[in-house]
């Protein structure tokens, strides 16, 4: 069942594109390296590999062509962004959780599309120290890893505009024709899309003014780092769990979990490190927690960059991601 599935499909997915370093492509590998599929079979999953969706990106993936919308690279982005959304949908619908391996943020557009596509009451958890609620209409980057929150959230859209005219991206579009793993919208089916309300952050510390003011006038639900220092981890945790499932108590979660919530301090590999972030055990503890409420039915783990730092903050930056996904897999302390 969603409540308690058993298999686990390990999803390498090393893109790069939605920002402007490479090393991005390099957390999938290690992590597999390190040993996570025997983490996961001995914290009981089945556990499913799943073949590298697009493989390495160029060397420098901003050499290639820049698209006409404020959204740099947005046909590899949205493109690779697609090939995941097939895997996520159809584990999905086999009752599996997809746990997703980055490559950038801009991954989980795919992965959050897939799942929300066979799960659309999903209820998303977004621990980050950036809100990811950018579109190409209000960017100030047009980096595509501030994006994928904006893109399928209902109310970000402006009128008469549509996320399915941007390039690489008409398999959000109402009227796609349809492919294997991506079928047309038929039966009054629409496009993949979030409710505001159907999202939490946790760990926010670095917002662009229009994304402030979309989170204040949508009602989107938020556990900055001042929330944390006012409330403690533990309260800001049940707060969210509590937002999320108070409706609807077996609604599935996905977790989207960008490295660079946590403080530089203990996770210094990534791309844009901001100071004042997650503590060891605080990171710790927000995929616990999770966990513990039975509902994770999909993740995402991304961001992580061993080439910006040095080796020793590479290997503390990949071993805390690790620890992080077998917390959030359901390891306990005790
Ligand atoms: N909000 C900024 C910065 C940013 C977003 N995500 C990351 N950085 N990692 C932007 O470019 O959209
Ligand atoms: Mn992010
Ligand atoms: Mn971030």
């Amino acid at each position: 069942t969603l409540r308690e599935p058993r298999t686990v499909s390990l999803i390498p997915c090393p893109m790069t594109f939605g920002q402007p370093f490479t090393g991005t492509d390099m957390g999938p590998e290690l992590l597999m390296q390190k040993g996570l599929p025997s983490m996961l079979s001995n914290l009981g999953w089945r556990v499913d590999r799943v073949p590298e969706v697009l493989g390495k990106s160029p060397t420098s993936p901003t050499s290639t062509p820049a698209s006409s919308f404020n959204a740099k690279n947005s046909s590899l982005v949205g493109t690779g962004a697609k090939e995941l959304a097939k895997i996520c949908y159809s584990k999905s619908e086999e009752g599996r959780f997809p746990l997703t391996l980055g490559g950038d943020h801009s991954i989980s557009l795919g992965s959050l599309a897939g799942v929300l596509r066979s799960r659309p009451n999903t209820g998303v958890i977004w621990v980050d120290a950036h809100a990811d609620l950018n579109t190409p209409w209000i960017s100030e980057s047009g980096n595509m890893h501030g994006m994928p929150v904006g893109l399928l959230m209902e109310g970000m859209v402006p009128e008469g505009k549509s996320v399915g005219e941007i390039e690489g991206l008409n398999w959000l579009s109402e009227d796609w024709k349809g492919e294997d793993g991506w079928p047309a919208y038929t039966n009054g089916e629409k496009p993949p899309t979030l409710q505001p309300s159907s999202i939490v952050y946790v760990g926010l510390r670095d917002v662009d003014k229009e994304e402030r003011e979309a989170i204040k006038s949508l009602n989107i639900k938020y556990y900055s780092m001042y929330d944390i220092d006012r409330l403690g981890i533990g309260t800001v945790m049940e707060k969210s769990v509590e937002h999320l499932l108070k409706d609807d108590p077996d609604r599935p979660l996905h977790l989207s979990y960008d490295i660079d919530a946590v403080d530089p301090g203990q996770a210094p590999a990534t791309g844009t490190t901001v100071r004042g972030g997650l503590t060891y055990r605080e990171a710790h503890f927000v995929a616990e927690r999770i966990a513990n409420s039975g509902n994770l039915a999909s993740a995402d783990l991304v961001e992580l960059n061993p080439t910006l730092s040095d080796e020793t903050g590479a290997e503390e930056t990949v071993d805390l991601g690790l620890q992080i996904l077998t917390s959030m897999m359901g390891k306990s302390i005790i």
